[in-house]
């Protein structure tokens, strides 16, 4: 395994696949230009961005994505938010357990509850606008990353 820094092709990187993890830079932070701060955080704690696409996720994407949540009330309205108007969706790459490092950076899902220095924490109030998606497991980032980019997986 290589970190950023060393030589490397970001392409051997990403089809390795098992130090990568799905980042998404929801709607609310493309919208409030948030975009170069969050990848300005994930590139300056050392992490790589294998892969990355503006992109505006579709509804049978978003529930595919967020299957796990298919019963809960506010599913309707999470696949509505994140439907609404371009994401930016990433492969991050880096050491063991990259997943875990990104869901430190991005903290807890409230963004009134996110410790300062989190992306939440630093950036947002709202639940439901929370700007940012980071898998939850090394199992959720290969599943993920796979709705994604499925034609390069
Ligand atoms: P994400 O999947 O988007 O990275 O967020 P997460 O892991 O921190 O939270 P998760 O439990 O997976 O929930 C997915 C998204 O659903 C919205 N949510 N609303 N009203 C509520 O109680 C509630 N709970 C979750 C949030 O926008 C959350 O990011
Ligand atoms: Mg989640």
């Amino acid at each position: 395994m290589k970190f950023p820094g060393e030589s490397v092709n970001p392409d051997r990187l990403a089809l390795s696949g098992v130090n990568s993890t799905l980042v998404i830079c929801k709607p609310d932070a493309v919208e409030r230009g948030l975009v170069g701060e969050i990848l300005g955080r994930i590139e300056r704690k050392g992490l790589k961005i294998a892969r990355l696409e503006l992109r505006q996720i579709d509804e049978e994407t978003a529930k595919q994505h967020y299957a796990e949540h298919a019963n809960r009330p506010f599913f309707t309205d999470l696949v509505e938010f994140i439907t609404r108007s371009p994401s930016v969706v990433m492969e991050v790459s880096g050491p063991d357990d990259t997943w875990a490092i990104v869901r430190m950076m991005v903290g807890a899902t409230d963004p009134a509850k996110a410790a300062p220095g989190t992306i939440r924490g630093d950036m947002g109030v709202s639940v439901a606008e929370n700007l940012v998606h980071g898998s939850d497991s090394a199992e959720a980032a290969k599943r993920e990353l796979g709705i994604f980019f499925r034609e390069n997986i």
